[in-house]
């Protein structure tokens, strides 16, 4: 093998390690539609995933639904979409998103206390 050829490989590594940590290494967790158009995101302590991953032009749903008892979560956020629902306890409430550019965005809380990334590809 050639050292050239070690060199991409390492460097192809490093980069793979880059992206793991960047992702993972803050506790970051993704929810990405998986087909059926739907993300399902858990209100407890937080958004579980806290990054959504969306395509641009396409309609995706998400389900969020609040198992935390903390009355700070109880309303969900979009400002980019002027968008603003109650999250009843243990109820599903779905909030259709068709963002129309590739951009990152976000949704928070009612006291914007907790935060949630959008990220449109
Ligand atoms: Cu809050």
């Amino acid at each position: 093998m050639e050292s050239s050829q070690l060199i991409i490989i390492i460097s192809g590594l490093l980069t793979e390690a880059l992206i793991f940590w960047f992702f993972f290494g803050k506790r970051d967790s993704i929810g990405k539609e998986s087909g059926k158009g739907v993300v399902e995101i858990t209100v407890e302590g937080g958004y579980k995933p806290s990054t959504i991953i969306l395509k641009k032009d396409k309609k995706t749903t998400l389900r969020f639904i609040r198992k935390d008892e903390n009355s700070c979560l109880e309303e969900v956020i979009f400002p980019d979409y002027g968008i603003k629902k109650y999250l009843p306890l243990n109820k599903p409430v779905d909030i259709e998103l068709k963002p129309p550019h590739a951009t990152k965005t976000g949704f928070h809380c009612g006291m914007n206390m907790f935060q949630g990334r959008l990220v449109t590809q």
